[in-house]
């Protein structure tokens, strides 16, 4: 059974097309720094936006209604599979991520969950096998129902806790079985909404615990996927502990996990905390920890998580800029946890809103990769700094100086100067290269 008919395989045809149901940058065999665009870009469709989204917020239902909503839940979870796949297939999308809870339906019982994980997940493996798709991250949902409203690793209910072990453990022997890359762990309601009944120390601890407990429990089964984490300052709890890239090393240094996790980084979470995605990307690259992203947008107007597709052209290529000067994906891969408008109710809305995200990444890593060609950052940031490359600044350099012979330099010092720091001409540059490259 076809779900999207209507629509055929989605091919480049380069910026001067007008078919709007093709690729205008993203030319998947295309060379870019020695690699093909597909391999630096590694896309992924989010099984939970794409498929099983429907359009709800919190002050209305559901406003989509897909060809499967209608089947018996097990038969729904079937026809998402078979869906996601032939979306995928149309549009070139060699990797998808999934929660548990995205995949099948809970049932009555912890069991009946896991049975029906088992034969949904043999249905997924055959569909991989046959297109060659692969899965980039799995994880579980420990947000989504009731009983986690406490939280998962940081409730104050020990049953809670032992129950969401028992989705780790499940989600990393199905994570395992299908070849996954990579473990994701995102904070979901691992936070608080109000101190005053709240045990900060011990809910840490137990959040430590249960991502000890899974990466001992990955070893015994021998799944060497990456693990990561996915830094969000707030929503659904007030206050997440994961809250940003320095809070999450933070964490993992004080309680001995920081060799064991990276990074994953979504847009709109680094907009939340107040930062930018590229100073995220940028302190996840230069402290060793960048994994993988979660690519999307927020809305500027907005102080919530609004997982837009990426159309911005310049955080795109900022975004990119990082992603090659952390050495590119290894593991990670640019998932998109991205979700058409609760107004876009088309299968179609679907393959527009995947094209411009795909495009605009496409376009970010070409110009990217010019940037770092040309050495336009690296040149000019490596003159800033060249006071560090004189004897005194090589002594501070090599932390090799007291704070008295500082001192004493200075006293030396009739006039400091400086230079310009040359901001506006940074961002022509940029831009010029941005308006040049096709
Ligand atoms: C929530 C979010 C999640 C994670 C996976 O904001 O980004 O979908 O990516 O649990
Ligand atoms: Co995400």
């Amino acid at each position: 059974m076809n779900f999207f008919s209507e629509i055929n395989k989605i091919k480049y045809e380069g910026v001067d097309s007008n078919n709007l149901l093709s690729f205008k940058h993203y030319n998947p065999e295309e060379i870019v720094l020695g690699k093909k665009m597909k391999d630096h870009l590694k896309f992924s469709m989010s099984y939970w936006h794409t498929l099983t989204g429907a359009g709800s917020d919190p002050f209305g239902d559901s406003t989509i209604n897909r060809e499967w909503d209608n089947l018996n839940p097990m038969d729904k979870a079937k026809a998402r599979v078979k869906a996601g796949f032939e979306f995928m297939e149309k549009l070139g999308l060699e990797y998808f991520c999934f929660h548990d809870k995205d995949i099948a339906p809970e049932g009555d019982t912890l069991q009946e969950y896991f049975d029906n994980l088992d034969i949904i997940v043999d249905i997924i493996q055959k569909e991989m096998d046959r297109t060659g798709i692969k899965l980039l991250w799995g994880t579980s949902n420990m947000f989504t129902n009731k009983r986690f409203l406490h939280g998962a690793g940081t409730t104050c209910n020990a049953d809670v806790f032992a129950w969401s072990a028992a989705q780790i453990k499940k989600a990393l022997d199905i994570t395992k079985k299908l070849n996954g890359e990579g473990y994701v762990f995102w904070g979901g309601r691992e936070g608080y909404e109000t101190l005053l009944n709240t045990n900060m120390k011990l809910e840490l601890d137990n959040l430590a615990c249960l991502l000890n407990l899974a990466t001992e429990y990955a070893k015994e089964i021998g799944f060497n996927g990456q693990f990561y984490i996915e830094p969000k300052p707030k929503e659904p709890t007030k206050h997440q502990y994961d809250f940003d890239v320095a809070t999450v090393m933070n964490f993992l240094r004080a309680y001995g996990l920081e060799d064991k996790f990276k990074m994953n980084i979504e847009a709109n979470h680094a907009t939340l905390a107040g930062h930018t995605f590229q100073h995220e990307l940028r302190l996840a690259r230069v402290n060793g920890v960048f994994g993988s992203v979660d690519a999307n947008r927020g809305d500027l107007l907005l102080g919530w998580d609004t997982d837009q597709f990426p159309t911005d052209i310049y955080d795109a290529t900022l975004a990119m800029y990082e992603i090659l000067m952390a050495g590119g994906f290894t593991t990670g891969g640019l998932n998109f946890d991205a979700k058409v408008r609760r107004a876009s109710t088309d299968t179609l809305d679907l393959f527009y809103a995947y094209i411009g995200g795909m495009d605009t990444f496409a376009k970010g890593l070409k110009v990217a990769a010019k940037l770092i060609e040309d050495k336009v950052f690296e040149n000019i940031i490596e003159k800033r700094y060249e006071s560090f490359k004189s004897e005194i600044g090589i002594k501070i350099s090599e932390k090799n100086i007291t704070l008295k012979e500082l001192s004493d330099y200075a006293l030396t010092l009739k006039e400091v100067k400086n230079t310009s720091g040359r901001q506006e001409m940074l961002e022509n540059i940029l831009n010029n290269y941005i308006f040049k490259t096709n």
